[in-house]
């Protein structure tokens, strides 16, 4: 039993590094299971019942990335460079030089930091801990080192320990506290991954130097100087040798042994998956395993990035991370005052209000019954209970649910005032549950319906719902594809701000996409379908009632919406939707998914 879970965790680490395409993932799969996953394994089960009990059913936390680059804001030398603030000093940004870098201490003095107002904001936000960079890849400590002057208190006038401050808040509110450190990557210490090669007398430094002078000994800081913490969150080990993750991670063991590591030590070492930035992933997952996600674009702060996640997307987003069966780690970037922009914080704590009405949804709700995320919303159960959490309220009195396999006992809507309302419901042949619905949304943000049955309710997640009240839009991860390349890409929009996509190109002959849906009503329904390609190409689309359109697309680099035209199903019930390219370059032409819009509706 312990063999399989823990083979099971470590598969699930690898399929996770893999999706994250980082260059150490490679390197794990040449290596055996048992080896990478080093002495301190122990058994998912045994983890969600001993030291990540707490993370396993906390669910949301917040992130603080805060550091010298907090006090450029994304500017040097008067000039605005785009992209994830923390790398401002990296080459593809603005390029500064190590000694200029260092020079950024002397300004920086956050004196409206208050340790108390953050941890009361996560609080507010309904988060359960605090991860916050200690170090990040530019090698300033935002603690009291002994091992460096390149820290906070040393080297710059603000002279206070931060971390201290913010750990000793975190633990009288009761809230979990722990620290990200870069321990591959410091760009300004010689040695370190991406720092200078050789020392200040001119010799040459190597990453052992790095690691017995800074690295190891700074991490002994941070698990020694703070208290109990309840993360040590490593990041990008890069080609970093196994041994010294391996050092680290038993001294880590050893000095905090409640505390929670994340993958992103390397080695397939830590407690728990990390999953690729800015994601929630569209399948379940098991394990445990946590996204990191920020509350604008780029982690730290940056003074132009005002694309703030309103209290509704971050909620969707908990939501469903936590029905495909993770925690959601979510950041905020301190500016140079130390003070968290304040719309961002406005809207964390709209966040809380909604989570103080409905916290059964989130703390240690089990995921959902469905693989993927549904139209009009997600899911999380408990025990038997499961919980509609419907942020898309349809508006003509009706919510549908495919594929329910199991009789459901009664539902209720779940009222903000604390009060809760008996809703009818029937349930078809064709495994559908129509819910009658009041036409206003009971909740401005998510409104949540709990249905109780007497077993755990069971599903059938093949078959994709096509609804006759609102859009559907299949994406090609969730279809059979044959005789064609199917897979996940991902692509910066601005530098260090990661999209992801699934997709299905290199089409052979006879190469097609087909999914099995379950349509409720017959009737027309509008397609619109996502391609990229490089030349003017034609799409064909079919059912398995011997409905086709096919139409002539222009080339676009970009994914874009085309509307091929109106399908009709003349049966409601079990069918087949195929779409494949029957002009166009095969090699280049891509398709995302297809979106069906009923007519009358
Ligand atoms: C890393 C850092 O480089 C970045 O500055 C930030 O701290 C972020 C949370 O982590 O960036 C990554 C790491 C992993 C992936 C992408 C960006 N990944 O797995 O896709």
């Amino acid at each position: 039993m312990i063999l399989k879970n823990r083979n099971k965790y470590v598969l699930l680490v690898l399929a996770v590094l893999c999706i994250s395409n980082l260059s150490f993932s490679q390197d794990k799969k040449e290596k055996g299971m048992e080896e990478m996953w080093g002495e301190t394994s122990v058994s998912i089960d045994a983890l969600k019942n001993g030291k990540g009990k707490f993370f396993d059913e906390s669910n949301f936390g917040m992130f603080i990335h805060w550091g010298l680059f907090s006090n450029l804001g994304g500017v040097w030398n008067d000039k605005t460079y785009y992209g994830i603030g923390e790398w401002i000093m990296n080459p593809r940004m603005a390029g500064i030089p190590v000694a200029d870098y260092k020079k950024i201490a002397n300004d920086f003095n956050p004196t409206e930091f208050d340790a108390k107002k953050i941890a009361q904001l996560a609080k507010d936000a309904g988060m359960k801990y605090i991860v916050i960079t200690s170090k990040h890849h530019e090698g300033f400590a935002m603690f009291d080192s002994k091992v460096s002057d390149f820290d906070i208190v040393d080297a710059s006038p603000f002279g206070r320990d931060p971390m201290h401050e913010l750990s000793n808040a975190c633990h009288e509110l009761g809230l979990g506290f722990g620290f990200y450190y870069s321990h591959n990557q410091d760009w300004t210490t010689p040695g370190g991954a991406r720092g200078p090669k050789t020392d200040a007398n001119g010799k040459e430094a190597t990453f052992k130097d790095y690691f017995y002078n800074k690295c190891k000994p700074q991490v002994k800081e941070i698990c020694t100087n703070y208290g109990q913490i309840d993360f040590v969150w490593f990041d990008t080990p890069g080609d970093m040798k196994k041994e010294y993750v391996v050092e680290l991670a038993a001294m880590v063991r050893e000095l905090q042994p409640k505390a929670m590591m994340c993958s992103r030590v390397g080695y397939g070492l830590g407690d728990y998956a990390s999953v690729g930035d800015m994601e929630v992933p569209t399948k379940r997952i098991n394990g445990l395993w946590e996204t990191c996600d920020t509350n604008n674009d780029s982690w730290s702060y940056a003074w132009y990035d005002n694309n703030f996640k309103s209290p509704k997307v971050i909620l969707s987003r908990l939501v469903e991370t936590v029905a495909r069966g993770g925690s959601y780690l979510f950041n905020v970037g301190p500016n140079n005052l130390g003070t968290v922009p304040e719309i961002g914080a406005e809207f964390l704590r709209e966040t809380g209000k909604w989570l103080k009405r409905y916290p059964q949804v989130v703390y240690d709700a089990d995921p959902s019954p469905w693989e993927y995320k549904l139209p009009w919303g997600d899911v999380t159960t408990k025990d038997n209970a499961m919980f509609l959490a419907v942020s898309d309220w349809p508006t003509d009195g009706k919510l549908y649910v495919p594929g329910v396999k199991t009789k459901i006992k009664s539902a209720k809507i779940l009222n903000p005032e604390g009060k809760s309302v008996k809703i009818k419901f029937t349930q078809t042949k064709d495994n559908w549950v129509v819910f009658d619905v009041p036409f206003k949304a009971p909740e401005k943000l998510i409104s949540i319906i709990e249905l109780t049955s007497k077993t755990k309710v069971a599903v059938d997640d093949k078959e994709l719902g096509i609804y006759p009240n609102r859009e559907t839009e299949l994406i090609t991860e969730f279809g059979n594809v044959s005789n064609a390349e199917q897979k996940n890409i991902r692509w910066m929009e601005k530098f260090g701000e990661w999209k992801h996509a699934n997709q299905v190109g290199n089409w052979e002959k006879n190469g097609q996409v087909t999914w099995d849906v379950n349509v409720q009503k017959a009737g027309y329904y509008y397609v619109n379908l996502c391609y990229a390609g490089e030349d003017r190409l034609v799409w064909k689309i079919e059912t398995d009632e011997d409905i086709r359109i096919q139409n002539q697309q222009a080339a676009t680099a970009k994914y874009v919406d085309y509307k091929m035209g109106i399908l009709e199903f003349k049966k409601p019930g079990k069918h087949s939707i195929s779409v494949s390219l029957v002009e166009g370059n095969p090699k280049s032409s891509s398709l995302k998914s297809i979106v069906l819009v009923p007519v009358n509706h």
